[in-house]
């Protein structure tokens, strides 16, 4: 695959791997063999999308990860401190000059966070995985370089519906009553009925003409909700889930 050919060759002549995860399940959405690719260039873990995650389940990681020796920092790409916080995690652990590449899985935001360190939109970005499809330097301030990939996927763990509900590997629309389902009883755990999403639905006055609850619309619904954080903040994973 040509992203991992980019990665393997060019490890040896940057400063660090900017590997990118979504703060709500870390683990299971960094890319395992990249450990591999990236051979000895060190790495730091940016726990992207912190602000939909619950505060204290990233504050659990980001000591998991310390206790691994990894440099981990927790930000949102969205928010304008993004910036400074990554200058100061990179430039605390490492030595100049930096040239950084951004690797990790689709759609977590890492031509987002681009953007934020360039502080203009350089490069496209979406709500779909996919957007970026080739390599792009880019120039920062301070002499840095910024290298954008697309984002990698392994197949093992793109069957995790989790990475569904978290936009990482696409839904179909057949599939989506079903996450909708699951990712309902992970937000209310006490409401035990499994049509509670349903419910939700026909309170939102999601209506077929028929005054049935439009099951579709109220599961894309709910899949939106998740992704712009309308639940609350939520975290998908533990490190007691981690393998
Ligand atoms: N809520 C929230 N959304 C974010 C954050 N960072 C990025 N996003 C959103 O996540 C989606 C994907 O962002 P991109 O930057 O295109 O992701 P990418 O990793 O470059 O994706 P590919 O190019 O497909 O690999 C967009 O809708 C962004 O607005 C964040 O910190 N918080
Ligand atoms: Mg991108």
């Amino acid at each position: 695959m040509a992203t991992q050919k980019i990665i393997r060759e060019l490890a040896p002549y940057l400063t660090a791997f900017i590997e990118l995860v979504d703060a709500r399940a870390p683990e299971l959405t960094r890319h395992g063999p990249m450990g591999a690719w990236v051979g000895k260039t060190p790495r730091i873990v940016v726990l992207n999308k912190a602000e939909l995650a619950d505060p204290a389940t990233t504050d659990t990681w980001m000591r998991w990860y310390r206790e691994r020796g990894a440099g981990a920092v927790a930000l949102s790409a969205t928010s304008p401190k993004a910036d400074r916080v990554l200058r100061t995690a990179i430039t605390e652990r490492l030595p100049a000059p930096y040239r950084l590449a951004v690797v990790g899985l689709p759609n977590l935001g890492k031509s987002t966070l681009l953007n934020r360190m360039v502080g203009k939109n350089r490069v496209a970005t979406g709500a779909k995985p996919g957007v970026t499809r080739g390599p792009q330097w880019i120039r920062l301030d301070g002499g840095w370089e910024w290298l954008d990939l697309p984002g990698v996927v392994t197949p093992s763990r793109s069957k995790d519906w989790r990475l569904k509900v978290l936009g990482v590997v696409p839904a179909t629309p057949e599939e989506m009553e079903d996450l909708a389902e699951k990712a309902w009883s992970r937000i209310h755990p006490e409401e035990t009925d499994p049509e509670a999403w349903v419910e939700w639905g026909r309170r939102r006055g999601f209506l077929t003409a028929g005054a049935a609850v439009d099951r579709h619309r109220t599961a894309q619904a709910v899949l939106i909700g998740v992704r712009d954080g309308q639940f609350g903040r939520q975290s998908w994973e533990v490190p007691s889930d981690a393998p």
